[in-house]
């Protein structure tokens, strides 16, 4: 019997690729042009979709999928995907929570320290050899400091009790409060104001697009720090810029972009801008752990089985 065919617009990590080559027809499509040629050429109907948590899946891309029975992202986010077009075609979309979220609050973490104690300039400072010139410049201590955490999800909590054993006091504000020992500013302004770390861990997509913006920043403070581990779309990235140039903030530990992988020379260049290549998941370990839930929910899908992590 012929394998369904698969569209793949990211492929699954280097250990599960091969084992969804096995099982799919995949037609690798990781440009619009690829794309444009997997859909014209393909003999077959293309009943599963795979990509990643920042893959784009508009109703336009649907409306030439009429065979689509599934969407199975490697990764917790889903903001790129028209939920209600799923929903009206009887698509079915999983994502991977869970295996990654160790991952990410451990990248959360490592941001707060590498802008608290100024780390990436003290590397680079004996990198250029400066440390017989005199001493590195004194940091900031975290203990007794306030982390605010926008998004107090699976991610958000992870990253609450790593900071809490650094000696940080928590606040986080999300859609409701929850039954947890921090405290609640009943607004992201007020969370803003009450914060020396601004962590966001929140969803992307419409509800949170540039959530943050000059008024929040200001709130922030000229001594608070921005951390992004969620996505660039809920950050004002001009704004931003415009905060960290005109020190309205102290600096910024970011992973994630507006436009990735494309980030405005003014970030890159910026010596308080702390900048990883949205790295939040990237170890060997749980992207393999990502890419097999994908490949569980994909078999579980054909053979009629319920889904490992369904979203819709
Ligand atoms: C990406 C992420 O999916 O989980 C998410 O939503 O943003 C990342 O883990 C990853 O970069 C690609 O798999």
């Amino acid at each position: 019997m012929a394998l369904p065919t698969a569209l793949v617009l990211a492929p699954l990590p280097p250990a599960i690729q091969p084992l969804l080559e096995q099982r799919f027809h995949c037609l690798h499509a990781p440009s619009p042009a690829a794309l444009e040629t997997a859909l014209t050429a393909s003999p077959y109907p293309i009943r599963a979709l795979v990509g990643h948590g920042s893959t784009q899946v508009p109703a336009s891309l649907l409306d030439q999928l009429p065979h689509l029975e599934i969407i199975t992202l490697c990764g917790v986010g889903y903001d790129g995907v028209d939920l209600p077009a799923c929903r009206a075609r009887g698509i079915r979309l999983t994502n991977t929570p869970d295996v990654l979220t160790d991952d990410v609050a451990d990248i959360a973490t490592a941001l707060v320290l590498l802008t608290s104690r100024r780390l990436i300039e003290a590397n680079r400072f004996l990198h250029q050899n400066a440390w017989p010139q005199g001493p590195f410049p004194l940091a900031s201590a975290l203990r007794g400091k306030t982390a605010g955490i926008l998004g107090l999800g699976r991610i958000g909590k992870a990253i609450a009790t790593r900071l809490t054993a650094l000696g940080m006091t928590i606040a986080y504000h999300s859609r409701h409060p929850q039954p947890v020992p921090h405290t609640y500013p009943p607004s992201l302004i007020d969370l803003a104001t009450a914060s020396d770390f601004l962590i966001l861990a929140c969803p992307g997509g419409p509800a949170t697009h540039h959530l943050v913006d000059a008024t929040i920043l200001s709130a922030l403070g000229p001594t608070g720090t921005l951390i992004n581990i969620a996505r660039g779309s809920v950050v004002d990235e001009a704004a931003l810029i415009h905060a960290l140039e005109s020190n309205l903030i102290h600096n910024v530990g970011l992973d994630v972009f507006e436009h990735e992988p494309h980030l405005p020379p003014a970030l890159i260049n910026h010596p308080r801008a702390v900048l990883l290549p949205h790295v939040g998941s990237a170890t060997t370990e749980t992207r393999t752990a990502m890419g097999q839930l994908c490949l569980d929910n994909l078999d579980a899908h054909f053979a009629q089985k319920p889904l490992l992590t369904p979203v819709i």
